[in-house]
């Protein structure tokens, strides 16, 4: 680390670490148009002022609130950025840099702040420090890792404030009303939780019924080989889509018939592991060739699957009502697009209203069933406070 160049201005040093400033890269990771960097607490405006070099004027300490600075950041040319006071106040002054973005921009950017005297802290703490209850900050973070506008939706309520005040809610009513309240947010958990990690997606179905071809049909795109080789898929082939703007890891697996075969009972073995654990499974049946003991078992092991009659574009070998089965055909696309608002509907079953509360983070379910419990157990008292320190935390 190099020492700053000698800061009259301010008695801190890059090895002060109660009163530096800290630095906080606040666009997301990767590529992207610009990037922004916040340098924020005391001394923030000193540091990014030794950093900055104008390119009309004097320093950016010389700057009123809200103007924008035009100027370079960085060892060498360094990077051309835009530079702003967002508060200058004493309690927590900030300044905002704008500058290219890339990891190669921001990392430049980042190095003269970390020369100039500022820490790295994470986006979390940023916020933290910035304002807002603990939701809140969940919820910013969640929201600039939203995969669809339905999903960033919900967590912007959350980031205005939905959950916490239903929180204030049945902080103040009953404790039948506060029971009530809580049952449904509790309720609205499992749908909460996976606007965050997504819904996970299985399909599953014996070699050969076409279930690589159905993958790559809701993909839009060739991801999985599809091959009339029966046992031609191996491994679990997974994408990431959006069924009805919600978003879904969808798994292509192994087919299921007995084999001698190491690798593909392997395959096998990963498939029913995946299955197991998803949200929900699409079994895919082949309604061109006769049923077979293989189907049937696969229907039974997956009893609350959605079932899929594929190839309805070759002649049935089948009668229609011999099992409640949607037609599709993966090849030709026929039925796709029902398939896909059966499994989202199935997936969200209902929709909240607009501005409706919903935790989205294990934490904030393990603390709403643990105020639940203090209700239950007639400690109005107790939950009460626990409320009240959840929402008074940063
Ligand atoms: N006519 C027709 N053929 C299909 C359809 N779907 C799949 N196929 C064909 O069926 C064969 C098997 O398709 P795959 O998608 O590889 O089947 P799979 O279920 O993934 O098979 P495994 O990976 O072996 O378990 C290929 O030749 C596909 O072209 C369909 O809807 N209609
Ligand atoms: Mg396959």
């Amino acid at each position: 680390m190099t020492t700053p160049p000698s800061p009259e201005s301010s008695v801190l040093s890059p090895e002060s670490s109660v009163l530096s400033p800290f630095l906080t890269v606040v666009t997301a990771d990767g590529r992207g148009a610009i990037g922004v960097v916040r340098v924020w607490g005391p001394g923030a405006l000193d540091v990014a002022d030794r950093a900055f070099r104008p390119n009309l004027g004097r320093g950016l300490t010389a700057s009123p609130v809200g103007r924008l600075r035009v100027g370079r950041v960085g060892a060498g040319l360094g990077d051309e950025v835009v530079a702003v006071i967002v508060d200058a106040g004493s309690d927590s002054p900030e300044v905002e840099i704008q500058c290219h973005g890339g990891p190669s921009a921001i990392g430049l950017v980042v190095e003269a702040l970390v020369a100039s005297g500022a820490k790295a802290r994470s986006p979390r703490a940023w916020l933290k420090h910035s304002n807002g209850s603990s939701i809140n900050t969940e919820a910013e973070l969640a929201l600039a890792r939203a995969s669809t506008a339905k999903v960033a939706e919900v967590l912007l309520d959350q980031v205005n404030g939905a959950l916490d005040d239903e929180l204030r809610r049945i902080q103040a009513g009953s404790t039948d009303e506060a029971l009530a309240k809580l049952d449904s947010l509790i309720g609205r958990a499992e749908f909460g939780l996976r606007l965050v990690e997504g819904w996970r997606v299985v399909l599953a179905g014996r070699p050969n019924v076409g279930k690589s071809r159905l993958l790559n049909a809701l993909a839009g795109f060739d991801r999985a080989i599809v091959d009339p080789t029966p046992g031609t898929t191996r491994d679990v082939v997974t994408i990431r889509a959006a069924f009805a703007g919600w978003p879904v890891e969808l798994a292509d697996t192994a087919g299921l018939r007995a084999t001698s075969d190491p690798i593909e009972s392997e395959g096998q073995a990963l498939a029913k592991a995946h299955q197991l654990g998803a949200d929900l499974v699409i079994v895919v049946l082949d309604r061109s060739e006769p049923l077979t003991e293989a189907d049937r078992a696969i229907l039974a092991e997956h009893p609350r699957a959605v079932v899929v009659a594929n190839k309805a574009d070759l002649p049935a070998n089948w009668p229609e009502r011999a099992i409640e089965a949607l037609a599709i055909s993966a090849e030709t696309g026929d039925g796709v697009e029902t398939l896909v608002e059966v499994v989202a509907n199935r997936l969200v079953p209902r929709n909240w209203p607009a501005g409706s509360a919903v935790p989205f983070r294990p934490a904030m379910v393990r603390r709403l069933r643990a105020i639940e419990d203090c209700f239950r157990r007639g400690n109005h008292e107790r939950a009460v406070r626990a409320i009240e320190r959840w929402l008074g935390a940063r």
